[in-house]
């Protein structure tokens, strides 16, 4: 057993999912269309015209995928639940629906496993979009609000952490900006604006529905994918000027989130495209948290610049800058170390998740069967050395979430990226263990860097 590099006794340790990416079978036991499944079904829009049908196919073989888990050591398995199974037209509900979560989650607690529960990830139903324009529409957050309820009543007896939504920039701005998510609109600024009011005022809705319906006592937060800053190097000038750039970049999602307003420079630079809100809507989206779950990929660096507007400057990423197996994805351990403690310095946070971390490689079977990912194995590993000294520094960094525990359905890029630390064929629905499988396993069972 090593003894250094360890990580507290109560470290969470787990694996991620969501529903649309590894379920398959949307339509069973009577569930709708999400606008993801309809996106899939626009010619052009999702690689090769790729589909969440089947993929792998966890809601045929989640024991199979549980039992991997307790393989794997996990302590806590990080799912999202599909709205349109429950509510299949958005507003009537599927008594069935919940069926299948209710066997997940059993069979998740008899082998040892906690679910935690994203209530939602970016599946909606296709119907939602239809009736009122989806989030750009409160009527879509009124909802979520019911779907939210029902949930929590069917099993805040047997689940105790739950996340309210996952990301908010990618189910409004990637869903009606640029457009590359569904339903892939480009629409105008104010609209934008008022979807990405929406997409808060969807996590207050929930944490409050979450909290009023529970059958016990819960803990619930966000998941967001805020940019991570990082100080070039760590001056105290840099550092300071990476703080501030952790609240000013996320001026329109987690800082009224965590502070209850917009702060007056944004609101100034949006001038008459603000969107509409109110007193009482800012007090249900910065209601507290019992913690911040936070999905870290990729760096944001950051310098001290006294002269600019908010006293630093991003520096973008030069060309040639190393990045795994997306183009966006540009390796950066340190975030992993300092979003924890920028949460922590700013607003005081006290528990924070790494619910997603990870990264697409170009996996390959090897003759003797074998997914040798020692590109992903080291893309891990230099994040559990950040989170350790985050851990060991006293930062409020309780648990790490890989992304993912399997390949699955990467959105617009369909199955031609491969996020999991298993492999699946997609023919067979096989499962194989990658390299970065058994490190994983490996870190979990001695607590520590390996
Ligand atoms: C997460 O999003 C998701 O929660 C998860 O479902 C997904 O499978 C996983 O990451 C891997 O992608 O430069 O315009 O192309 C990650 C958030 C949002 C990060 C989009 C990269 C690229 C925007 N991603 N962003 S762009």
């Amino acid at each position: 057993m090593s003894t250094n590099n360890c990580f507290p006794k109560d470290f969470v340790w787990g694996a991620a999912t969501a529903s649309f990416q590894v379920e398959g079978f949307t339509r069973e036991e009577g569930g709708g269309e999400s606008v993801w499944e309809r996106f899939c079904k626009m010619p052009g829009r999702v690689a090769f015209d790729h589909n969440g049908d089947i993929g792998p196919g966890q809601f045929k073989k989640y024991k199979e995928d549980i039992q991997l888990m307790k393989w794997l050591g996990i302590k806590a398995y990080r799912f999202s639940i599909a709205w349109p199974r429950i509510f299949p037209d958005g507003e009537t509900l599927n008594p069935k629906g919940i069926d299948y979560y209710n066997r997940l989650i059993d069979e998740l607690l008899d082998n040892g496993i906690e679910p935690w529960v994203t209530m939602y990830h970016w599946d909606n139903p296709w119907a939602l979009e239809e009736k009122f324009g989806g989030w750009r529409s409160k009527e879509t957050v009124k909802a979520l609000e019911k779907y939210v309820a029902y949930v929590t009543d069917k099993i805040s007896d047997r689940v105790t952490n739950f996340f309210t939504v996952n990301e908010i920039m990618c189910f409004t701005s990637l869903s009606y900006e640029s457009g590359s998510h569904a339903p892939g609109l480009r629409l105008d600024r104010k609209t934008v604006a008022q979807t990405v009011h929406n997409g808060c005022l969807a996590h207050g809705t929930a944490l409050a529905a979450i909290r009023a319906n529970a059958r016990r006592p819960v803990k619930v937060g966000i998941v967001e994918n805020m940019p991570v800053t990082v100080p070039a190097f760590a001056s105290e000038e840099n550092i300071v000027a990476a703080r501030n750039a952790f609240r000013v970049m996320s001026a329109s999602k987690l800082t009224p989130i965590m502070e209850g307003k917009y702060p007056d420079f944004w609101l100034e630079e949006m001038g008459n495209d603000v969107p509409e809100f109110d007193d009482a809507e800012m007090k249900l989206i910065s209601a507290p948290m019992d913690f911040v779950g936070c999905n870290v990929y990729a760096p944001t660096y950051v310098i001290a610049d006294a002269d600019a507007m908010h006293g630093f400057r991003e520096i973008p990423h030069p060309a040639g800058y190393p990045k795994m197996d997306m183009p966006w994805l540009f390796i950066g351990p340190d975030i992993t170390y300092w979003a924890p403690r920028h949460l922590k310095e700013l607003w005081n946070v006290d528990a924070v998740y790494i619910t997603e971390n990870g990264c697409a490689a170009q996996d390959r079977m090897a003759p003797d069967g074998e997914v040798y990912d020692t590109d992903r194995t080291m893309y891990l590993r230099h994040h559990f050395m950040a989170a350790e000294r985050a851990t060991a520094e006293g930062w409020p960094l309780k648990g790490y979430f890989v992304w993912s525990l399997m390949d699955n359905f990467e959105w617009s890029w369909g199955y031609t990226k491969r996020f999991g630390i298993v492999y699946v064929n997609y023919e067979t629905l096989e499962r194989t263990p990658k390299l970065s499988a058994k490190f994983y396993r490996e870190t979990i069972k001695q607590n520590a860097v390996v």
